[in-house]
């Protein structure tokens, strides 16, 4: 009799629990996706001048990664890799001549590329993207093609579209550093028609924020994904009215401190409406600073290199997971990369990932839950067709080096330099002589990788006839 109580009390227990998970409200997931933010350019990740007030309340409250990669060093190629939890490798958006798509590009993500956004709405999520886009401008390359409901922003780098017609370089400098809006005649849309052009990018990160909150308030009764990808603080900078000259860090300065403000008000949004414990909020950028402006791009901090490079500054990124309640909060040192957002938010919407497909992320749970190490050891920086570099555990080994921007020939290196990031993570002690093993270890590991990538259709170099 005792047995079978105590089976019946078990039997109920397992009833309630799978009644408790489907009827759960999967959460909801916002990405803030900046651009060519540096790893040393907010507060929490050590800028000495740049106040970041909200974000550091974030990283507080949540989870601060400081080994968080991007998934390339440019554009393009890290926006579909975050997307599709695929290196842009195995998906054609990659290039060794055009790193990024301009407006006269014929190609994009591919149609049969799957996105977090189309994974999610299997789950029944409404989705949205807002911001920079530059997967492709061609009406079949379009937010609203890759499982967004809704798309509002510049579809790609601010600084495109140049007006002026040909000009001498020092002058076309001199513009990028004196911005005017009207140096660039660069359109802001609403899913696929033009609302405003040249986009008064003056207001741009306040009225990317005011769409955010719109979505996230029109959306609060069902789960939802917002991709907020903010075209600051990419060239040319360009801040509001309320935030000029307020920063010591000068015009880069206001401009994250405006970026800082935005991300105050999404986060409160969430709390007012109480989604806060419902939702899981990403901070990231999509790669480092832009380093040929000077003080007018970012910094990477005590990191090696900026945007365009493999060194750690062109990839690893300032990063901040948010979910009170749920996250443990705390410093991550493990490995993670913007490639394991697919999968991550897989596993917490109860979504099957793709299985048809090589995927290049990890389900980070474990770690966001505090209760396991992350599951990724390695990571492979690739530029463009080559694999430059690749980090296992602690060390990395750089096979092929080469200046991040200018005519300079790639380096490949015999020996490959190595770098003990743990020890040495500004990447300034070459210790190849004292760990020949380790070498060949990841030796070994980059020609597997290589080996297992089918070719793919290049959709960087097409450009549009006409
Ligand atoms: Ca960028």
């Amino acid at each position: 009799m005792k047995m079978l109580l105590r089976s019946f009390l078990v039997l109920l227990a397992l009833v309630s629990f799978a009644a408790a998970q489907s009827n759960q409200r999967p959460p909801n997931f916002v990405v803030i996706f900046c651009d060519d933010l540096g790893y040393g350019d907010l507060g929490s990740f050590g800028n000495p001048t740049i106040r970041t007030p909200h974000l550091d309340r974030m990283a507080a409250e949540g989870q601060r990664w400081t080994s968080f990669y991007a998934a390339d060093s440019v554009c393009t190629p890290s926006r579909a890799a975050l997307l599709t939890g695929r290196l842009p490798i195995r998906t054609g958006m990659f290039s060794d001549t055009r790193r990024v798509l301009f407006p006269d590009s014929a190609g994009g993500l591919p149609a049969s590329e799957i996105t977090i956004a189309e994974l999610l709405k299997t789950r029944g999520y409404a989705t949205a993207a807002i911001g920079k886009w530059h997967l492709g401008f061609q009406p079949e390359y379009l937010p609203m093609k890759q499982g967004f409901d809704s798309y509002y922003g510049i579809p790609y780098s601010n600084d495109m579209d140049w007006t002026g017609g040909a000009m001498p370089a020092a002058k076309r400098r001199q513009r990028m550093m004196n911005p005017r809006i009207e140096y660039w005649n660069v359109p802001l849309m609403r899913n696929e028609e033009i609302l405003e052009r040249p986009a008064d990018q003056t207001t741009i990160t306040k009225r990317y924020t005011d769409e955010a909150i719109k979505f996230i308030n029109a959306n609060k009764s069902k789960p939802f994904f917002l991709y907020l990808a903010h075209s600051m603080p990419h060239m040319p900078l360009f801040r509001s009215k309320e935030f000029e000259g307020k920063s010591a860090r000068g015009l880069y300065g206001d401009v994250i401190e405006e970026l800082d403000a935005n991300v105050g008000r999404l986060l409160d949004t969430l709390r007012q409406l109480k989604l806060d414990r419902d939702t899981l909020v990403v901070f990231t950028s999509d790669n480092g600073p832009w380093a040929l402006f000077d003080e007018q791009g970012g910094s990477a901090g005590l990191l090696r290199g900026a945007k365009g490079g493999t060194y750690e500054g062109g990839m690893r990124e300032p990063t901040i997971f948010w979910r009170p309640g749920t996250l443990k909060p705390g410093v991550v040192t493990d490995i993670g990369s913007t490639l394991d957002l697919l999968p991550t938010f897989c596993a917490l919407a109860g979504v099957k990932a793709p299985t048809d497909r090589a995927l290049d992320g990890y389900d980070l749970t474990p770690v966001l839950h505090g209760k396991g190490r992350s599951p990724r050891q390695t990571m492979f920086y690739w530029r463009g067709s080559k694999l430059y570099a690749v980090r296992h555990g602690a060390f990395k080994a750089h096979f092929i080096t080469q200046a991040e921007y200018g005519g300079e020939a790639a380096v490949t290196h015999a020996t490959p330099e190595l770098y003990n990031l743990d020890h040495d993570p500004s990447e300034k002690w070459n210790v190849a002589a004292k760990h020949p093993e380790v070498i060949a270890e990841i030796r070994r590991i980059a020609d597997e990788h290589k080996k297992a990538i089918p070719p793919v259709e290049n959709q960087l170099d097409k450009r549009i006839t006409k």
